[in-house]
């Protein structure tokens, strides 16, 4: 199903040369405001000197710690008076980042909601509960505007208070969420706490974004739930969701290129690699006169995958986020990615729907530690039956990841729940 579906399946050779006409115009937009007017000083760019989207290449990066230093409107390139909205980023280290919109940024948002939505079958029959936070994440307005443009009914739950959420899915039929991967698994514990089996509850689709997550979460979120789960990929620096959805073939998520020029670079030297290789996604919003914001190195890490697609829509497709360039941990020298962990516990049957990774140093050596929720029913048996399912964690994360894990097994609600983004490691290492 398609909202646009020349917009959509446009050629590609057509759809460059309206990246660059955007690009241009983005360019010009942010050579007038004071952060630019700068930067571009400094790196003796003339913007009019860029005449391909190949050259795009040649201008600096844009980072987060760029975002903070023109806090709170170094990059506002339209009169304060046009501005209707701001989003800011929760900013759990220094200032948060502040993003700015004006009436059309946000209708033409909305309406790239709407394709994304529409682009796994949701359509004006639908209920739309959006259990995002609202407020300034974006998670929760972002999609609320574009299902709305869609003609869904939307119930504004926000995140938290499960058991009203669970009310709300009930009484409206709800039949499409939106929620964090973290909250969906610890929701679905508390609907069966209630004696309610999730899927008959009726929801048919599920949006999870926000935080990573591996694809075994998803298979066990969709068996859990009994519903279809697609992946959502978005940041505040480029609006929020709607950077890049999943389509109904449910493999990879098509980054919405008449909005975002999409690179990926090599996190340690900045230079470019071609389609297919992993690396850090850099962003250039070419749709958003607020805040044009150029090269914005996100930190997550991904890859493009350049083959048609099923469905038939020509943006390319970026692969599920492995990680961040942030938040890879180094245990004794290996690199180990959160979401290698994950993958490993959520495909073992007998574990439960939340854990943690704490990370410790004693006598120098490094120490890995996961804490891990398993079914109450595992507590009932004999000690030999728990010995064997924790020899089979730790081999398995050892085949994976080669670093030898300690494991802790818990009771089901140990570990704090999570109802937005879930925080998943705890590092002691640096105090
Ligand atoms: O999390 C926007 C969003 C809201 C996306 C709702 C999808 C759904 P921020 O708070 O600025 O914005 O956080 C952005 O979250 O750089 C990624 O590291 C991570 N992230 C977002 N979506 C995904 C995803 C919103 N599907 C940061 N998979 C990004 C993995 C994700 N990580």
């Amino acid at each position: 199903m398609f909202w646009n579906r020349e917009i959509e399946t446009i050629d590609r050779t057509a759809l460059e040369s309206l990246q660059f006409k955007k690009l241009s115009k983005a360019l010009s937009d942010a050579a007038s405001t004071p952060f630019y007017k700068k930067v571009f000083k400094e790196n003796n760019v003339d913007v009019k000197k860029i005449r391909s989207l190949e050259h795009l290449k040649d201008l600096p990066f844009t980072t987060k710690a760029d975002l903070r230093l023109s806090y709170p409107d170094g990059m506002v390139a339209v009169p304060r008076s046009e501005i209707v909205r701001m989003h800011a980023s929760s900013g759990t280290t220094g200032k948060s980042t502040v993003i700015f919109y004006t009436a059309q940024d946000i209708a033409d948002w909305a309406d790239l909601i709407a394709r994304s939505m529409m682009a796994s079958g949701t359509t004006r029959d639908d209920v739309f509960q959006n259990m995002m936070g609202y407020g300034l994440f974006t998670g929760g307005l972002g999609l609320h505007y574009g299902a709305e443009r869609l003609g869904c009914m939307v119930i504004p739950a926000s995140s938290g208070n499960s058991l009203k959420q669970i009310q709300l899915m009930q009484d409206f039929h709800t039949t499409v969420i939106h929620i964090t991967p973290s909250y969906a698994l610890h929701l679905g514990d508390v609907v069966s706490e209630q004696g309610v089996n999730p899927p008959d509850l009726g929801v048919k689709r599920a949006y999870l974004g926000a935080e990573p997550y591996s694809e075994e979460t998803r298979n066990k979120l969709q068996e859990q739930w009994g519903l279809t789960a697609y992946n959502s990929y978005g940041l505040s620096e480029m609006n929020g969701p709607g950077v890049s959805f999943e389509c109904e073939e449910q493999c990879g998520m098509h980054i919405w290129e008449d909005f975002y020029i999409a690179e990926i670079i090599n996190p340690d030297t900045g230079e470019r690699l071609p389609d297919g290789e992993a690396g850090e996604l850099v962003l250039t919003h070419i749709n958003r006169a607020a805040m044009p914001i150029i090269r914005y190195r996100t930190r997550d890490l991904t890859r493009i995958l350049p083959e048609p697609c099923a469905c038939g829509r020509t943006h390319r497709r970026m692969e599920r986020i492995k990680g961040r360039t942030d938040d890879m941990l180094i245990v004794g020298g290996v690199n180990v990615f959160p979401s290698q962990i994950e993958s490993v516990l959520m495909k073992i049957p007998e574990v439960g729907n939340n854990y943690q990774i704490v990370l410790d140093r004693h006598e120098n050596l490094d120490r890995l530690h996961i804490r891990v929720e398993i079914y109450s029913k595992m507590f009932q048996g004999d000690l030999k039956a728990l010995e064997r399912l924790k020899k089979k964690v730790v081999e398995e994360l050892k085949a994976l990841i080669t670093v030898n894990p300690r494991i802790e097994f818990l009771e089901p609600g140990s570990l704090p729940p999570s109802t937005g983004k879930a925080v998943r490691v705890i590092d002691n290492r640096k105090i």
